[in-house]
């Protein structure tokens, strides 16, 4: 459908009118974005119809992405730009006398996630509508996202995200798509005259998953795919079992929280039925579905894939189990058969706090018939393996064991596919973490390496160097990330090389004025925006960054005269709320911006600005802005990182640990186009192997780390008694659990190599050229074509389409 401005204008004012009874003129921007928002969704009413049908009527494979987190941000400007109408909505709304990007502001944002993980299933669904792969995301619609962050004396206080206050334009309540999903009481086995065992349950409680669904619309290819969010509810029949409001509350409790934990679990009652509704409610509704195709359940697999997305979903696992063996009448080994071709599952982290355990006894608890199967899937694993594997790698692969269920095993056995998400993340699984099942199951394990959604992390939020690339390269890097690479040719070219300096320059006045309205703090566009955004967490090293700059302020007030190349430092971050460490660091890190930034003596060479409630339209802001990239974590412990890819991808300069996907950004980039630093992944095995780090040895050693080290405990830094000790200790008395006293000095002279680059001004330009011209690489539509590929065998839907148009 062609959609010009003067329709799309024609249907502003009329839609306003019947909605809130008024001329376009009195509208508010919230009014504003309510009725665009509408609009938009009859735009693309018509493909998502039609998506739905293709899919069924050509019994085209799906692959359901199950993660207990999705992170879309806001998603009016992404939905115009894949409909291919932004210019024309945004000229539209000029004539009508509004600005988009005040409309733009009123959405909130959709912060269903954590970090990186929740972020990643997002950019994934937007790569697989737009690669054109059949694909569905499956997960949770909680009442509240994820808290929002705010700064009281510098401490973080946690405010609840209201995100559905006013209404969420985007989704579509399904009550007819609803499922019941049992959970609690007993249940045991009966006989029936066959033979068969039926179970029976007592004193379960059933509740109501109902489904709202979101569009993922495709970049300009027709292709409309869904997003489907479960919430709970009491069904009719089950009224009169609630007798108390505290009977409801518990039970409209399921779905109403986020837990704000990343890359850390801790074992909550609510926490295991929240990751059992969303599976079995999702599990349920595919197994529905597959029955309208009228094909035998045993070739379940050439219809349906199912991606478990960390272990929280693992449960998709024992849930297709209990469907097929109790209400499909399959035998166990046909079942288990269609179980594991259907599965398969992505590791995100070997952190050993972040591997997910359940007692049994609160699994049986709540969830017996799950409990049941598991433990038979366990006995059989145990059987089968015992006659090739000694006893002490079979226990220590099993799922039960030490009276808990480990839920990665059980996503290992259970799938035909486990991968990880850079290559040194996968190589660790293989060889260290997983490697006992790697000895089992060698043909289950690949690497997968995490990759962004261009359109939103370019083409959207850096409209400068958006236009500068149309205009260099042409427009096909639009289309195919990877053709980014044709700005390589232009890596000689003085005028492009200004463009991006321009560009780039453009941003950080943008960027300047968020940091003036939001703090106060005035930052010279002209300093360098050294960038680390990301959840806090000791692994990440945040303290790191934070000892370089106490280094920075003491060598300045040694020597009040010091040339240095002005530095502003931008830190986002949340903690989790009961994560003190993290927010120690916060703290810490806020009260050393106040004796900086309000030290005469600094004459701004030196500017710390930590953003409030950092979040994706926050990183939209900072990423196009940012000079350097900070990814900084100790090796071995980011399993893969994806600010480092969007950071690159707008012309940052990566300084880098070898972690995570920083390795391959290196590889993509050259040695000579990035800075690396500290500690290799071997390096750091070595030491936990011989035991032998000293981190009072590293202190006693350095006066320059003493210097700053005790400032966190000498009153140099102001109001953090407590936390200062807290992390003076975590170094010197528990021994620097993530080496930060050692990668130190390493640290500082990589620091100092980013300032000499910043000041060869030509160099520093090309090295940002070369970042952008290979950040293709990262894109996830290619991440998505290989899962398509290798794991979920999905093909795009445009072969056919193409045919029948
Ligand atoms: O997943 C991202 C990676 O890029 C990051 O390196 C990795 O840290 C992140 C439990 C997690 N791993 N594990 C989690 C999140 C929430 C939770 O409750 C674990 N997040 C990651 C994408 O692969």
């Amino acid at each position: 459908m062609k959609i010009t401005k003067k329709v799309f204008k024609e249907e502003m004012i009329q839609r306003l009118k019947e909605k809130y009874a008024m001329d376009i003129s009195d509208a508010t921007p919230q009014e504003l974005f309510h009725v665009l928002g509408s609009v938009v969704k009859t735009y693309y009413a018509d493909d998502w119809v039609q998506t739905w049908k293709d899919y069924l009527t050509e019994e085209t494979k799906q692959v359901y992405y199950f993660s207990i987190e999705f992170l879309p941000g806001k998603m009016l400007k992404s939905n115009l730009l894949n409909l291919g109408i932004l210019d024309t909505v945004r000229d539209g709304l000029t004539e009508l006398g509004f600005s988009l990007d005040d409309i733009v502001d009123q959405e909130k944002d959709m912060a269903l996630g954590n970090g990186g993980l929740g972020r990643l299933a997002s950019c994934f669904m937007d790569s697989i509508a737009s690669c054109g792969l059949p694909g569905n995301g499956n997960g949770i619609r909680y009442d509240y996202g994820l808290f929002k962050q705010r700064f009281v004396d510098g401490y973080q206080v946690e405010l609840p995200d209201e995100w559905l206050n006013n209404g969420n334009v985007w989704e579509v309540r399904k009550e007819s798509k609803a499922i019941d999903v049992r959970f609690g009481g007993d249940v045991y086995m009966m006989p029936l005259a066959d033979g068969r065992l039926k179970p029976v349950y007592e004193n379960s409680r059933l509740i109501k998953a109902v489904p709202y669904d979101t569009a993922m619309v495709g970049y300009q290819n027709d292709v409309v795919n869904t997003l489907r969010l479960w919430s709970v509810e009491i069904p009719a029949s089950e009224e009169s079992k609630y007798r108390s409001l505290e009977d409801r509350r518990e039970l409209e409790d399921l779905t109403a929280v986020l837990y704000p934990d990343d890359s850390n679990e801790r074992g909550r009652r609510i926490r295991l039925l929240q990751e059992y509704f969303f599976v079995s409610a999702g599990v349920q509704s595919i197994v529905r579905y597959f029955k309208k195709l009228n094909k035998p359940l045993t070739t379940m697999s050439q219809s349906i894939a199912i991606h478990i997305n960390d272990t929280h979903p693992a449960l998709c696992v024992p849930e297709m189990m209990r469907i097929l063996l109790d209400e499909c009448d399959l035998s166990w080994e046909q079942a288990w058969e269609i179980t594991v071709k259907v599965m398969s599952y992505t590791n995100h982290t070997i952190m050993s706090e972040a591997l997910e355990k359940w007692p049994i006894e609160l699994m049986q608890d709540l969830l017996p018939r799950m409990y049941q199967i598991i433990e038979e899937i366990d006995r059989r694993f145990v059987n089968q393996y015992r006659k090739y594997y000694e006893a002490d790698l079979i226990e220590r692969t099993r799922i039960i064991r030490n009276g808990q269920v480990h839920m990665a095993n059980l996503a290992i056995i259970g799938s035909h596919s486990t991968n990880g998400v850079a290559k040194l993340h996968t190589d660790l699984l293989k060889n260290v973490v997983l490697h006992d099942f790697y000895v089992i199951f060698p043909g289950r394990f690949n690497n997968k390496t995490n990759g962004i959604a261009e359109r939103r992390w370019l083409q959207l939020s850096n409209e400068p160097l958006a236009k500068l690339l149309d205009k260099t390269i042409k427009t096909s890097w639009r289309q195919k990330p990877n053709d980014l690479h044709l700005l390589q040719n232009f890596v000689e070219d003085d005028a492009v090389l200004s463009a991006i300096e321009e560009a780039k320059y453009k941003n950080k006045v943008a960027l300047a004025q968020y940091i003036k309205e939001t703090t106060d703090i005035v930052v010279s566009p002209n300093a360098i925006f050294d960038v680390q955004i990301k959840r806090l967490h000791a692994y990440k090293r945040q303290l790191l960054n934070l000892l370089h700059i106490l280094k920075l302020y003491f060598d300045i007030k040694a020597k009040p005269d010091l040339q240095m190349e002005p530095r502003v430092f931008i830190f986002g971050a949340k903690a989790a709320p009961s994560y003190s460490y993290a927010k120690a660091i916060i703290k810490t890190i806020n009260e050393t911006a106040q004796l900086i930034n309000n030290d005469p003596d600094v004459k701004d060479r030196l500017k710390i600005v930590f953003l409030e409630n950092y979040n994706v339209t926050l990183a939209e802001r900072i990423i196009p802005a940012a000079d350097v990239s900070e990814q900084i974590s100790l090796a071995s412990k980011e399993a893969s990182g994806t600010s480092n890819m969007k950071l690159m991808l707008n012309g940052a300069v990566t300084l880098a640990t070898l972690d995570g996907a920083n390795i391959e950004i290196r590889d993509a980039v050259g040695k000579e186009n990035i800075v690396i630093f500290g500690l290799t992944e071997e390096e750091v095995y070595a030491y936990y192997h011989a035991q032998n780090y000293n981190a009072l040895g590293i202190y006693e050693d350095s006066p320059t780390i003493q210097k700053v080290l005790n400032a966190f405990i000498d009153g140099t830094i102001p109001n953090i008694q407590f936390e200062g000790q807290e992390i003076f200790d975590s170094l010197i008395k528990y021994n620097d659990e993530f080496f930060v006293l050692r990668d130190f000095d390493s640290y500082c002279l990589a620091q100092k190599r980013i300032e000499e680059l910043y000041q060869d001004k030509r160099r520093w330009q090309q090295i940002s050229l070369i970042n952008i011209a290979n950040a293709g690489k990262f894109s996830a539509d290619h991440t998505v074509e290989r899962y398509a590929e290798d794991i979920w065998q999905i093909e795009p839907v445009f072969a056919h389409k193409e045919l029948t148009r």
